[in-house]
């Protein structure tokens, strides 16, 4: 068998090579899927759709669907080649009961193939099988329609033929185990994020989901015939682009595949996403690093020769990224994983074929439109511009010892504990509710920083206005951390950072304007789940000598509707609590709810980042319209 065959006929059954039964799935299924919480369940589905991507790489399948069933269950259904159903020479059990029941340690069932969409490599099904209350398998193959079910992975019954079918397909259906799970109940919004990922990843392939459940009813087709040209441009949809569509390439150099697709805004931010073999890189690799460096050299090279660069000037990586937006997408027959999260991509020869393919067409792109090469190139000078100017505001800074310094801000009130682990800090609006915070705290492990007004807009100001911000150099100081390149999240000061502001559209609008500071600036303080948000009262009754505080109105109805006459008071403001107050209500970690911002998707989170704070405010009226109750949450102000 050729390794290096993208399309392998005749792979079958004979090529299974047998190893071990599921008892190790079940004893131990966190190694196999990660986790059994939420995450650990979706993962099964996951597991079943890689099996049908594969067959859709290897050129077999062109429609998957995934529907959550009424009774919980789900099925995945693809209308590839089916999974064999003749009879193993050794085992002498079908293929389909083999790949169902027997764990096959490394590669895909003796490789071949592409097998690259991640995953278990292959022995992804026997694990759902493993792990599965119920499972049923159904091949549609040679005229027939095989079936078999399983519960908790063992047959119940050989594969049988159970009538007939005029086409091919692989469907299992199945009920994850809630000896096994502490939540057995599907979101259907964690698989359709993915699902859409895996459409624009494969250009061509229609990706259905459905969902069944009583009240639940609801469904989506993704079909992106563009592929990742159009993620690029949804990415974009709610900026002002340089371009009206995206650069493009898809290129095979044997086996290997690459595609990348780019656009640049008008904003200020760089967005790259990076995938192999369809698994989000998140910790990059050969294939980002060779992307970036050919398209430094090639804006290089063409600013030389088109005269826009005078003398020896020259511009960076980051100059040339700045309002970039990028797919780079690879799929190669033996990936190799490294990093903390294996999702950093370690092969070599990657790095030279990326090069390879962006001069060859990266290249020819800006030869032929010198127009508008001109214009990126101008949009780099400028950038690096403003990097300089900021490079020295920097420099300043730290010489006055505002940046990097050990000075913390005179406005701060620091807690005294020093380990991190145990030290919040609370982001409070205003002086006056700074005043009551700090005479409320407990000075051991909370800290304040009181926040005069609006703070800046980061997602419509440029690197250097955000340095010269007083609120924004006060909480890079106080966290002690750095920001973007150089944040160091091991140096955190704080382990919880609350953004405590009013409960009025001011201080909704304060809170996502600081949300959107991290979310740019120091990411892994939203992505490892630092960031919270303190919930203040909104109502107290008294009655008589007793004080009840009420959070929202559906609490205050609640309480008129069981106490008769009392006397009620609105806090307008976080100002309006004395200290006393607004420790028992808000900041006693004893009594008080806090919510933990947390962010699910990046790719969502960014398109949120863009509409709501970007620079299209027509896009937001609209967004807002249609999401008026949404709207209504996040208290937006309009
Ligand atoms: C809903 C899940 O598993 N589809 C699927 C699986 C296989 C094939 C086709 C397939 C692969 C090959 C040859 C091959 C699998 N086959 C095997 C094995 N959908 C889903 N569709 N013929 C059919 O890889 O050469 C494992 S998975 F090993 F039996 F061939």
């Amino acid at each position: 068998m050729d390794e290096t065959n993208k399309v392998t006929a005749n792979y079958g059954e004979s090529q299974i090579q047998v190893l071990e039964g599921l008892d190790p799935v079940r004893k131990r299924p966190g190694m196999y899927i990660g986790s059994t919480d939420e995450r650990g369940l979706h993962h099964l589905v996951q597991e079943i759709v890689d099996n049908a991507i594969d067959e859709a790489l290897s050129g077999y399948c062109n429609t998957i669907t995934v529907r959550i069933n009424k009774d919980g269950s789900c099925t995945v259904m693809d209308n590839g080649r089916g999974i064999p159903t003749a009879i193993h020479h050794t085992e002498k059990i079908s293929a389909v009961e083999v790949v169902l029941t027997k764990l096959h340690a490394g590669g895909k069932f003796g490789g071949g193939g592409y097998k690259i969409s991640g995953g278990l490599h292959g022995v992804g099904l026997s694990v759902v099988n493993a792990l599965s209350e119920w499972l049923t398998v159904e091949v549609f193959q040679n005229g027939n329609h095989y079936k078999q079910n399983y519960n908790r992975g063992i047959p119940q019954a050989p594969l049988s033929i159970v009538g007939t079918a005029d086409f091919t397909g692989t469907w299992v259906t199945f009920m994850p185990d809630a000896e096994i799970f502490e939540t057995t109940e599907f979101v259907y919004d964690n698989i359709k994020t993915r699902l859409r990922e895996l459409a624009y990843l494969n250009k061509g392939l229609t990706i259905k989901i459905c969902d069944e459940r009583e009240g639940k009813e609801r469904s989506d087709t993704y079909l992106y015939e563009g592929g990742i040209a159009h993620f690029v441009e949804d990415l974009n949809k709610n900026t002002e682009t340089l371009l009206p569509k995206a650069f493009y390439f898809d290129v095979f150099y044997g086996d290997t595949e690459i595609e990348v697709a780019l656009q640049y805004n008008q904003g200020y931010s760089e967005t790259i996403y990076a995938f192999a073999n369809n698994i989000n890189t998140e910790e990059g690799g050969t294939h980002l690093d060779g992307f970036k460096q050919s398209l430094t050299k090639l804006m290089n090279d063409s600013g030389k020769k088109l005269n826009v660069f005078k003398g020896d000037e020259k511009v960076s990586g980051e100059d040339v990224r700045e309002g970039l937006t990028a797919v780079i997408s690879v799929k190669l027959t033996e990936p190799q994983f490294e990093g903390q999260t294996k999702t950093k991509l370690g092969n070599s020869e990657i790095k030279s074929l990326v090069t390879k393919a962006m001069n060859e067409y990266f290249g020819s792109f800006i030869e032929e439109n010198p127009n508008v090469a001109k214009e990126l190139l101008i949009k780099c000078l400028t950038a690096q511009r403003v990097r300089e100017a900021t490079r020295q505001a920097r420099e300043n800074m730290r010489r006055k010892g505002a940046l990097e310094s050990t000075t913390l801000p005179g406005k701060l009130a620091d807690c005294s504990e020093k380990n991190p682990e145990l030290c919040e800090i609370f982001l409070v609006e205003g002086d006056s509710a700074g005043g009551s915070a700090k005479g409320g705290r407990d000075r051991r492990f909370q800290a304040i920083l009181p926040l005069r007004g609006k703070i800046l807009n980061v997602e419509k100001a440029r690197i250097n206005r955000v340095l010269e911000n007083e609120e924004i150099k006060a909480m890079i100081t106080a966290f002690g951390a750095g920001m973007t390149d150089n944040f160091d999240i091991t140096k955190l000061r704080y382990d919880r950072i609350i953004c405590m502001t009013d409960a009025d559209v001011d201080g909704s609008h304060i809170r996502i304007l600081l949300l959107t500071f991290f979310f740019r600036f120091m990411r892994p303080l939203v992505e490892q789940g630092h960031v919270y948000i303190a919930q203040p009262p909104l109502y107290k009754a008294s009655k008589g000598k007793v004080d009840k505080y009420l959070y929202s109105d559906e609490q205050l109805a609640q309480y008129l509707a069981e106490n008769g006459k009392c006397d009620v008071q609105r806090y307008k403001g976080l100002g309006e609590m004395d200290p006393v107050q607004l420790w028992e209500t808000t900041m006693n970690p004893e009594t008080r709810t806090l919510l933990r911002v947390s962010m699910k998707d990046a790719v969502e989170a960014n398109e949120m980042f863009t509409l709501l704070m970007g620079e299209k405010p027509e896009l937001r009226r609209q967004f807002i319209e249609d999401n008026a109750e949404f709207a209504k949450q996040l208290d937006l102000d309009i």
